[in-house]
C-alpha cells in the first residue's frame, strides 16, 4: 500500500486471492527475511506480529479471492522485500500451500500508516488557520476566492483565531459530516505551515513545537495531540506532521485544532485535516489506505507520478482524499488524476486542482491549505495506480492521500 522506502515503516497487503483456490479457514504465516521487519500495531486486523514472523488469521475468509490482510514492514537495504508464506489450514491442495511473494521498495514518499479491507469510506474536515485582515481592503471577497488577488503571496495574512481562548495563538475549527450509521475506525489528523514568516508577519511562536496541538473535538474536552514532524528538504521551514487519533474521533460534529504553529505575513500557510475511514453496513467491501508523506508535485513542468500501491482496481465507487500544501488558486496550470481519471468537481477545476479549496466549505480559500475528495464513478485505467501530476507554475506539495477502491479479483 503506497510506497515503501529503507529504513521508513510502511505496509505491505496480502490478498488470499489467486494464493487460496477456495474457502479456507486457519492462518498463514509470513516470515520476513534478510534486514526486513515486520512491525506490531493492534491497530492492524487479522495479523498478530511476533519477532520473527506474522501469522495472520483467515477466520472470516469464506469464498476464494475475498481477503486481504495488513502488515506494517521497515524494509532494510534490498530493492524488494521477499515474503514467504505458509498457509496452515486443511482442504486447500499442497502446492497451494506455500507462497513466495516479493514487494518492491521504490522509495517513495507516499508509505502507509493505516489500511484495510471492508465496507469502508474517508469522511473528512480540515482548516485553515492563516486568513487576510478582516479590516482589510478586498479580504472578504479573497475569503471566498473572489477578486483580483486570492493567493497567500499577495496579503500580510494573519492567524485564524476565533476559539475566545487566549492561551492559544492560533484555533481554527471545521464539521466532520459522517455517512449515517458510519463508525470511525481511523482518523489521522494531519497539519503543516511554514515556520519563518513573511512581509508583514511574524515567525512561528515554538519552533520547538511543530510536533504539538490542541485538539478539541464535539464533546468540548481540549486535548493535546503529539505526532510524526516531517521537515521538507526542498522547501526550508516547510513541515508537516501526521497524528494517529483514533481513539479521539468517535463521532462526527465539530473539530477544532489550535497551537498549529506557522509563521505569519505574506506567503504563510498553515492549517490541518481530518482523513478518518468509516465502516457502515451499507456501504461496498473496499481496500482503504491512508498514505502520508511530503512529495513536491512538479511545480516548474513536467510530470510526476506518486505510487499509490495496493492492489488493481475494478468497478466502481472509487474515492481519493487529498490534504496538500501552498496552492494558489487561479494560478495553474496544474492536474492531478488517479486510476486514469481526472481529478476534477465543483470546487476543483480542471487545470486548479491546487487552489486553496477545503471540502466542505465550498468556494472558501485555504490561502494555501488544501482538502480535496474525489469520488471517482469510472476508473478509465483500473492499473494506474498513482497519482499522477502535472504542473507548470504553481509550486504545491501532497502531504497525505486517502484511497478508497474495490479491488479486483485476479
Ligand atoms: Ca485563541
Ligand atoms: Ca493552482
Ligand atoms: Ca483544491
Ligand atoms: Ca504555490
Amino acid at each position: 500500500m503506497g510506497s515503501l522506502s529503507a529504513g521508513q515503516v510502511g505496509i505491505v497487503g496480502i490478498s488470499t486471492g489467486g494464493l487460496l483456490a477456495g474457502p479456507a479457514a486457519g492462518s498463514v504465516t509470513i516470515t520476513p527475511s534478510g534486514s526486513d521487519a515486520f512491525v506490531p500495531d493492534p491497530h492492524l486486523d487479522g495479523c498478530l506480529v511476533l519477532p520473527d514472523k506474522a501469522v495472520c488469521s483467515l477466520t472470516s475468509l469464506s469464498a476464494p479471492g475475498s481477503l486481504t490482510r495488513f502488515i506494517k514492514v521497515q524494509p532494510g537495504s534490498g530493492a524488494s522485500v521477499p515474503l514467504h508464506l505458509v498457509y496452515d489450514g486443511a482442504g486447500v491442495p499442497k502446492p497451494d500451500r506455500e507462497h513466495e511473494l516479493s514487494v518492491p521498495v521504490d522509495g517513495g514518499s507516499l508509505r502507509a500508516k493505516y489500511a484495510t479491507e471492508g465496507p469502508v469510506t474517508v469522511a473528512a474536515a480540515g482548516a485553515n488557520v492563516v486568513t487576510c485582515a478582516a479590516a482589510a481592503v478586498g479580504c472578504t471577497d479573497a475569503q471566498h476566492r473572489m477578486g483580483p488577488n486570492q493567493r497567500n503571496n499577495g496579503w500580510p495574512l494573519v492567524y485564524v483565531d476565533d476559539d475566545g481562548d487566549p492561551s492559544t495563538f492560533d484555533s481554527a475549527a471545521a464539521t466532520l459530516a459522517l455517512p449515517a450509521g458510519a463508525v470511525p475506525i481511523h482518523a489521522e489528523l494531519v497539519w503543516g505551515g511554514s515556520v519563518a514568516g513573511g512581509s508583514g508577519g511574524l515567525p512561528a511562536p515554538s519552533l520547538a513545537d511543530l510536533g504539538a496541538v490542541v485538539l478539541r473535538g464535539p464533546n468540548g474536552a481540549s486535548v493535546p495531540v503529539v505526532g510524526d514532524v516531517e521537515l521538507s528538504t526542498t522547501h526550508p521551514g516547510d513541515y508537516q506532521v501526521s497524528a494517529d487519533i483514533t481513539g479521539l474521533v468517535t463521532v462526527g460534529g465539530q473539530y477544532r485544532v489550535s497551537n498549529v504553529q506557522t509563521g505569519t505575513g505574506e506567503s504563510a500557510f498553515g492549517g490541518w485535516s481530518l482523513q478518518v475511514v468509516v465502516s457502515s453496513p451499507s456501504l461496498p467491501v473496499r481496500v482503504a489506505s491512508i498514505l502520508v508523506g511530503s512529495s513536491d508535485a512538479p511545480g516548474s513542468g513536467g510530470s510526476r507520478s506518486l505510487p499509490l500501491g495496493g492492489f488493481a482496481a475494478s468497478g466502481v465507487g472509487a474515492q481519493i482524499t487529498i490534504t496538500s500544501w501552498e496552492g494558489d488558486p487561479g494560478f495553474g496550470t496544474e492536474t492531478a488524476s488517479a486510476f486514469g481519471a481526472p481529478l476534477v468537481n465543483a470546487d476543483n477545476p480542471f487545470g486548479d486542482i491546487a487552489n486553496s479549496s477545503i471540502v466542505g466549505q465550498s468556494g472558501m480559500n485555504g490561502w494555501g491549505f488544501d482538502l480535496d475528495q474525489f469520488d471517482l464513478s469510472g476508473l478509465p485505467d483500473p492499473s494506474g495506480r498513482a497519482l499522477a501530476l502535472t504542473g507548470s507554475q504553481d509550486e504545491w506539495t501532497v502531504g497525505a492521500v486517502a484511497v478508497v477502491v474495490p479491488r479486483a479479483e485476479p
